[in-house]
């Protein structure tokens, strides 16, 4: 029997994330504040014409109580955004525990946290129950909202778990699963204790996409040699079930900030950033303060280009700006004192009484002060460890119309894939490689600065967030579609 297909302009959207794209903040017993934040995946969603997008997802608060749920619920609904409920101790063991702590650093191969190794190893089936009970509750409110026709797709590796319980309840549901971190390679999946479980449950959806191709052939090894399905060019087949796989390269909104450019207080910003750091090269890192982004290595390579480059003491300084990120896990407070002595020795060694060569921030920047700071780099450094795709490059880029600045970018940052042939590649563990880049970056001629950055400019233009998400979506839809199809035959 066929489902009934929706014309396109009333089907509806269901974009599944572990938080939703609001920041709430209670001012009463009964009322709250909402702040939309206005990154590139809702911008991406708000563009899909022909779906109407509602997001489901922790609101990153705690409410206890039925009457601030009750009045959160309402005011959400008004934005397109329907909750789901986390309290404190699941949110520890779900979201602090299994996703931060044992999922994100193994996908990023940088393997357990190295001292409580043994600890987490203990904790893991406590920590992987309370994942499945949060991604059950998840699934619980998709179903209630879920209406015939819409199209659910569910969002990174905090809810892996999420397509098979929702297929559990309505194997009808369109269900799609992508992916922002990198998936490493199976033999690095083999060693989680649940790796088989989460591989069955992603494939209980009708799509499963990725940044790149790498990406989707080490899923799809993984399936081979830990599930012993067949691998095949579409996907994955288990006992002629095909669960599509393939590479979907997110975008940013580059007409956003190429417009950012042309306001007067922007304007006005990058005329004293460029007063402030006149006769010296700006460098410029914006990065999550988080282990995969490379931040200690970065500014270890600095330090190694000033020490060879005494003539450049002088003319060049390195801006870190860093927003601190998931600080209840020790790792990350671990890595910001880090961090911080580095900078300081640094400073302490090459600054004078009237200038340093490292200014950090611990801070995140409104959208205004970072496009004027990238418009006014002449070298952006993303030295990432591992980095799903990573949009600091494609925002920089988008920015740099004017100047051509040259980005340095880690091989190992899904953007290498597609900003490859304009950035100047490294491998972030070689600090003499990056710190060579940077002599080379600092150097370079115009003419070659703007051959790079051509290259570069056209393909962030031409790949956008909006077209990311509507190559999935509509993916989604012919998959299911084809899927009953055969059905119906
Ligand atoms: P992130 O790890 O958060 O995303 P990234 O893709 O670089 O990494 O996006 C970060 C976003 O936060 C950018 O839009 C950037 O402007 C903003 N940001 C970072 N630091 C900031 C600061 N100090 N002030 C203001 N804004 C700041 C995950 C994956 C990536 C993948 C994306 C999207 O880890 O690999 O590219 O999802 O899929």
């Amino acid at each position: 029997e066929r489902q009934e297909v929706r014309p396109y302009n009333r089907q509806r959207l269901l974009v599944v994330a572990n938080r939703l794209p609001v920041s709430a903040v209670r001012r009463g017993e009964d009322s709250w504040s909402l702040e939309i934040s206005a990154g590139g995946l809702v911008s991406a969603l708000l563009g899909v014409k022909e779906f109407e997008a509602r997001w489901i997802g922790w609101a990153g608060v705690n409410v206890p109580d039925e009457v601030g749920q009750k009045a959160l619920t309402k005011a959400l609904a008004e934005k397109r955004c329907i909750p789901v409920f986390l309290d404190e101790e699941i949110v520890h063991q779900y979201y602090n525990g299994y996703c931060n702590n044992i999922l994100w650093p193994l996908f990023h191969y940088l393997g357990l946290p190295q001292e409580d190794r043994l600890a987490t190893t203990r904790s893991f089936q406590s920590q992987f129950t309370a994942y499945k009970k949060a991604n059950q509750m998840f699934a619980d409110v998709v179903n209630e909202h879920y209406e015939e026709g819409d199209v659910v797709w569910c969002h990174d590796y905090h809810l892996m778990f999420l397509p098979k319980c929702l297929k559990d309840y309505n194997s009808k549901m369109k269900v799609g699963w992508f992916l922002h971190t990198p998936f490493p390679s199976s033999e690095i999946h083999r060693t989680l204790p649940s790796r088989s479980e989460l591989l069955r449950s992603v494939l209980a959806a009708d799509l499963v996409g990725f940044h790149t191709y790498d990406y989707a052939r080490h899923f799809v090894s993984a399936c081979t040699r830990i599930l012993g399905l067949e691998g095949t060019p579409e996907g994955v087949e288990d006992q002629g079930r095909l669960t599509r796989v393939a590479a979907f390269p997110i975008g940013i909104d580059s007409e956003r900030f190429i417009r950012a450019l042309e306001v007067p207080d922007v304007i006005q910003h990058m005329k004293e950033l460029k007063e402030r750091f006149a006769g010296r090269k700006v460098m410029l890192g914006v990065d999550r303060l988080d282990m995969i982004k490379g931040i200690p290595q970065k500014i270890l390579a600095f330090e190694k280009f000033l020490e060879e480059n005494a003539s450049w003491r002088d003319k060049v300084v390195l801006l870190q700006i860093a927003v601190p990120t998931r600080t209840d896990v020790s790792e990350y407070q671990k890595l910001t004192s880090q961090v911080h002595e580095i900078v300081g020795r640094i400073n302490g060694r090459f600054g004078t009484l009237t200038q340093v060569p490292i200014h950090h921030l611990d801070r995140s920047l409104d959208f205004y002060a970072l496009c004027a700071l990238y418009a006014v780099t002449d070298v952006a450094l993303v030295t990432s460890l591992r980095d799903g795709m990573n949009l600091v490059s494609y925002e920089f880029v988008a920015c740099q119309e004017a100047k051509k600045g040259v980005l340095i970018l880690s091989e190992f940052a899904g953007a290498a894939q597609s900003l490859g042939a304009g950035a100047i590649l490294v491998n972030p563990w070689n600090i003499t490689e990056v710190a060579a880049s940077i002599g080379q970056a600092l150097n370079m001629s115009p003419e070659e600065r703007e051959k790079r950055h051509r290259h570069n400019f056209h393909h962030v233009k031409t790949h956008t967030a909006q077209e990311w998400a509507e190559t999935f979506v509509s993916e989604l839809n012919d998959t299911v579609i084809e899927a009953q199809l055969r059905i119906s035959k």
